[in-house]
């Protein structure tokens, strides 16, 4: 009898495991990363680009499917693409960031990036992971549930992806260069887009405006997506509420507001409903500025929501489309009232009896002008030249062995693991800061981790420069932001108002200005992951680190073997 029954258990697995096989489909793409003329705000410029699209290709999978996307590079830059949000389980040779976990595809070569997605639903978006070309070279990436497992939510009429972008009119990669030359802040851009294009409230802007439709009664799931480069940016939709139902490819409990907020990096999907008069209606992104004394893009981008019932504007008559009414540029209790709604849809298993208690300072610093640089080479406040780091160690990627291959060829002298656990010099971080500790190291550290260890760190805003809000990202894994607050973390009594039950689980979490957030992981997935701030001018600067996850036992446990086709150093 027991037997049996052990058998009839075995065949069941047999089945479903066929059955789940049998659904899941192997997607396969390719991306030619080419020089493009695109126009925007009436000049030509030649922008790289994946199959000469820009925004690039939507991909759309399953949960469970695999993915083979085949990279070709046609262009003249080094190129490597990451698939942000994907957990790349055992795959981290597929995860993208150059010199972490593969060189880069140098100009006409290739890369077949092979994955599966496990056990992840909604929005996410790929990019270049390579210098600044991910200021084009960027598109969503959306995973349906798995072939009869449907949304928590009612599904909508109509999906729109919207991708939030920045343009310069400049090439990304000569603005880049010339900030590293100099030292100061990288100009800023000239537009901020929707899916690419600038909209109305530019000037030469107004012929290619996107338009999003919707009818009376219709539901709109729109999957919002911060692709910009460094500005964190609030977003609202004239007259109509959303109903914000996930975050990062997470779904949340349901709530509803007028405006989201988003850094570079996250995704927010929210459900609109055509319930307003039948008309015309702007979605609009504008920027949520934390730093004091920087300069930034103050500008709005526009697309317009029409009813597709909306009457004919009387001929001769404009109608403009209702503006919505957007926060302050530093409207930071807007920000704060928008994470602290955001919740888990229940209890989730969140760790406790933490093995891995870390506190990583974020933030900016100064270098004092190196001996052989020149005045044109030392244009920050002062003559110096602006840095950023982590634990004051500021981030330097290594340029002749990724750290992936580097650790697993056992190849010495790229990386060393003596990342710090937890600030070399305790101060009061969101104080008056002591000039003296403003210059950080530069150094290739790593953090290394068991596999299987439970996690928590302490992401604490240094007021050094300036505070800021960091969007602080890691690769590989989602983590549970357990709490948040302004001021310096106190460890005797913050933690007496975490939230252990239904916290959010996200891949990238908005480090308040000078404020702290604390998040928690299992280090579930062997490899090499990058962790950093998805502002790209603080990763140029240095605000990043990487952890190094040991294999566990077992094949399931263990990281693959790299791919043949892998990029040579
Ligand atoms: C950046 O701005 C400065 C000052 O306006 C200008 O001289 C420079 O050409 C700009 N750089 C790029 C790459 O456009
Ligand atoms: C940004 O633009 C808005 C609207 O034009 C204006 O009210 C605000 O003062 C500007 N802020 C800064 C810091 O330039
Ligand atoms: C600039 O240098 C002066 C003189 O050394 C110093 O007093 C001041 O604090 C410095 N300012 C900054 C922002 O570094
Ligand atoms: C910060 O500290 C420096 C050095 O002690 C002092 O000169 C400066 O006035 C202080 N600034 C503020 C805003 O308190
Ligand atoms: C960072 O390290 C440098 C070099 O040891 C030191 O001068 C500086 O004070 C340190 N700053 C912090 C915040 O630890
Ligand atoms: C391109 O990548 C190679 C290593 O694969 C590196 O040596 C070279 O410096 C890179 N080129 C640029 C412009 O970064
Ligand atoms: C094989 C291939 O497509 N090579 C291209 C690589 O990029 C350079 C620079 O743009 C082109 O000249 C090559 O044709
Ligand atoms: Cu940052």
């Amino acid at each position: 009898m027991a037997t049996s029954l052990k058998y009839s258990g075995l065949l069941v697995l047999i089945l479903a495991l066929t059955l789940s096989l049998a659904d899941a489909d192997v997607h396969y793409h390719d991306f030619v990363v080419q020089a493009t003329p695109v126009k925007r705000l009436c000049k030509t410029r030649s922008t790289i680009t994946v199959n000469g699209q820009y925004p690039g290709p939507t991909l759309e999978v399953n949960n469970g499917d695999a993915l083979v996307v085949n990279v070709v590079n046609r262009s003249r830059y080094n190129v490597t693409i990451h698939w942000h949000g994907i957990r790349q389980l055992r795959t981290a040779w597929a995860d993208g960031p150059e010199f972490i976990t593969q060189c880069p595809i140098r100009p006409g070569g290739s890369y077949a990036y092979r994955f599966t997605i496990e056990d992840q639903e909604g929005t996410l978006w790929w990019h270049a992971h390579s210098s600044w070309l991910r200021a084009t070279v960027y598109g969503a990436l959306i995973i349906y549930p798995a072939p009869g497992s449907s949304y928590p939510f009612p599904t909508a009429d109509r999906e729109t992806p919207i991708l939030l972008g920045e343009w310069w009119n400049a090439d990304p990669i000569t603005v880049v260069r010339q900030a590293t030359f100099s030292g100061s802040p990288p100009n800023v851009s000239d537009a901020y887009t929707i899916n690419g294009q600038p909209g109305d409230l530019y000037s030469c802007s107004n012929t290619e405006t996107t338009v999003v439709p919707i009818n009376t009664g219709e539901t709109n799931l729109l999957r919002v997506i911060n692709s910009a480069m460094n500005q964190e940016l609030f977003f609202m939709v004239a007259n109509h509420d959303f109903t914000v139902v996930a975050v990062d490819a997470s779904y949340l409990r349901p709530f509803t507001t007028s405006v989201i907020m988003l850094g570079p990096g996250q995704t927010t999907d929210v459900i609109i409903t055509g319930d307003q008069s039948p008309g015309r209606y702007y979605m609009a992104a504008s920027p949520y500025q934390t730093a004091q004394n920087a300069a930034f893009d103050n500008t709005t981008t526009t697309a317009i929501l029409e009813y597709k019932s909306a009457p004919c504007p009387a001929r001769g008559v404009p109608s403009y489309p209702v503006m919505p009414s957007l926060p302050a540029f530093n409207d930071t209790p807007t920000v704060t009232s928008f994470t602290q709604s955001l919740k888990s849809p229940q209890q989730v298993p969140v760790p406790t009896d933490i093995d891995e208690n870390l506190f990583f300072t974020v933030g900016l610093g100064l270098f004092n002008c190196p001996p052989n640089f020149t005045p044109a080479q030392c244009q920050g406040p002062n003559g110096t030249r602006f840095t950023a780091s982590m634990n004051n160690v500021s981030f330097v990627l290594p340029s002749t062995y990724s750290i992936l291959q580097a650790y697993q060829q056992g190849i010495q002298g790229v990386f060393t693991t003596d990342f710090p656990p937890v600030p070399p010099v305790q101060f009061d971080y969101t104080g008056n800061v002591s000039q003296s500790l403003w210059q950080p190291v530069p150094d290739t550290k790593v953090y290394k981790l068991k596999f299987g260890s439970k996690v928590q760190i302490v992401l604490q805003d240094t007021s050094i420069v300036s505070g800021e809000n960091h969007p602080i990202h890691i690769h590989g894994y989602d983590f549970f932001i357990i709490g948040e607050g302004f001021g310096n973390f106190d460890p005797s009594t913050d933690p007496d108002n975490f939230n252990l039950v239904d916290p959010p689980r996200r891949n990238t979490v908005g480090v308040p200005v000078n404020g702290w957030s604390v998040i928690r992981f299992v280090a579930y997935n062997p490899g090499v992951w990058l962790m950093h701030c998805h502002l790209d001018v603080h990763i140029t600067w240095g605000l990043a680190m990487a952890f190094l996850v040991e294999n566990g036992v077992g094949e399931l446990e263990t990281l693959e073997p790299p791919p043949a086709d892998l990029p040579p150093c």
